[in-house]
């Protein structure tokens, strides 16, 4: 990838300080690798929970008590704008990543005014205490390629030109957030940029998002864990890609003189039914033996066909992706193989 003109935080003595929310998620906690990974000190945003909350970043997580820890947890919400503003102002950051979110699609649709709440108002909370308390710092907001929904797909796939039209709650309050965010920057002249990103999967993905629901199927099937994998609409079609490197695109865009909005893609796109061939296949398996149909998981509406074209951030930072489509099915089959493993393991 082509360098950006930035100085690494590293060669510099004061580190950048960055406040992630949504740290706990499949993004955030890649982010904080790759942010530490540059000598960021990092401060993120968690939920209080009666249960642990923080499996994907127990890896980085340090005492505080301990001298030179670089990555500090506070509690809060999205929907805790006070908590909001007295964080922003203790901590003070140079670049804020708004990935806190109520994610899931299909949920939305159970849950469209907590949705709303989080994922849409949530926003305009976290960008009113920037505007207050450090109106200095750069901010990221995680929007999405569900902002398009499927509708109308350009040959080369979306661009950050072609219109919007959201096909389900989550869309809906996803858009709310682009235009807070890029309401904002045009108001007040802060540096906020939107990444649309399209799907991005890892070891790390959610466990009812469908890829990992197949990849964690795979695995339990492989060592007699599990029979059946039920299912719901298998031709929609997705533009997927490694969360690994979609992460630094967000980080990429910060770090830009001028604020933008960008989307960021691979620019190939793949059934689901595509999906369990390359996945089942490699595991030695016939998904048609395994996977069973369940309208539970059909949406009132469905986003039937992504595909996005990141031209423009090819252009401006040199961002693209490596990882290819089987690359991505492989590690994550290896990984969840692995995990069902010492799972069958643990109950043997
Ligand atoms: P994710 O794994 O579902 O993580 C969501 C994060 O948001 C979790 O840390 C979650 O905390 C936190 N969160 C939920 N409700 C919150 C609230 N009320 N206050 C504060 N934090 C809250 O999502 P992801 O895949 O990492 O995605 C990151 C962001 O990018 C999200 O905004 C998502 O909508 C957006 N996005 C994702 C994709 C994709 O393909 N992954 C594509 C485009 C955009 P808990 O751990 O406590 O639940
Ligand atoms: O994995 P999904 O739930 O992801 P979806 O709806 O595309 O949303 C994800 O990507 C968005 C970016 O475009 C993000 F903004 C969003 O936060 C999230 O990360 O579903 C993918 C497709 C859908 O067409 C769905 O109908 O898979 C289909 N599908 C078929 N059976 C299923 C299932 N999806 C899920 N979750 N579970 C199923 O059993």
């Amino acid at each position: 990838m082509k360098k950006t003109k930035t100085v690494h935080p590293k060669e510099t003595h004061k580190p950048k300080r960055a406040f992630i929310t949504g740290i706990t998620g499949q993004d955030g906690s890649w982010l904080a690798d790759f942010l530490l990974g540059m000598g960021y000190e990092v401060h993120g945003l968690i939920r209080r929970a009666s249960s642990f909350n923080t499996e994907r970043i127990n890896h980085i997580y340090q005492d505080p008590h301990i001298h030179g820890v670089h990555l500090f947890l506070h509690y809060g919400d999205l929907s805790d704008s006070s908590g909001l503003f007295k964080l922003l102002s203790q901590v003070k950051p140079d670049e804020i990543y708004n990935l806190g979110a109520q994610s899931h699609v299909r949920v939305s649709f159970d849950q469209p005014e907590y949705t709303g709440e989080v994922t849409g108002v949530g926003t305009i909370k976290l960008l009113e205490a920037m505007r207050e308390t450090c109106p200095k710092a750069r901010f990221y907001q995680a929007s999405s390629s569900e902002l398009y929904g499927g509708l109308d797909c350009p040959p080369k796939g979306y661009t950050e030109k072609s219109p919007f039209h959201p096909r389900s709650p989550y869309g809906v309050a996803k858009l709310y957030s682009f235009w807070a965010a890029k309401n904002y920057r045009e108001a007040y002249g802060l540096h906020i940029s939107n990444g649309i990103l399209f799907n991005h999967e890892s070891e790390r993905r959610g466990e009812t998002f469908v890829t990992r629901k197949i990849t964690r199927a795979i695995g339990r099937i492989k060592v007699g864990l599990q029979k059946s994998l039920y299912l719901g609409n298998l031709d929609a079609k997705r533009d997927w890609g490694d969360a690994k490197e979609f992460v630094k695109a967000m980080w990429m865009m910060l770090q830009q003189k001028t604020a933008d909005d960008y989307v960021i893609a691979t620019g190939k796109t793949y059934s689901i039914k595509e999906f369990l061939e390359v996945s089942f296949g490699y595991a030695g398996l016939d998904w048609k033996k395994h996977v069973k149909f369940d309208e539970r998981y059909l949406r009132p509406s469905e986003v039937d066909y992504l595909l996005g074209d990141a031209s423009k951030a090819k252009k401006a930072f040199g961002w693209h992706n490596e990882t290819t489509f089987e690359q991505l099915v492989e590690r994550m089959v290896d990984h969840d193989f692995e995990l069902a493993k010492k799972e069958k393991k643990s109950v043997s």
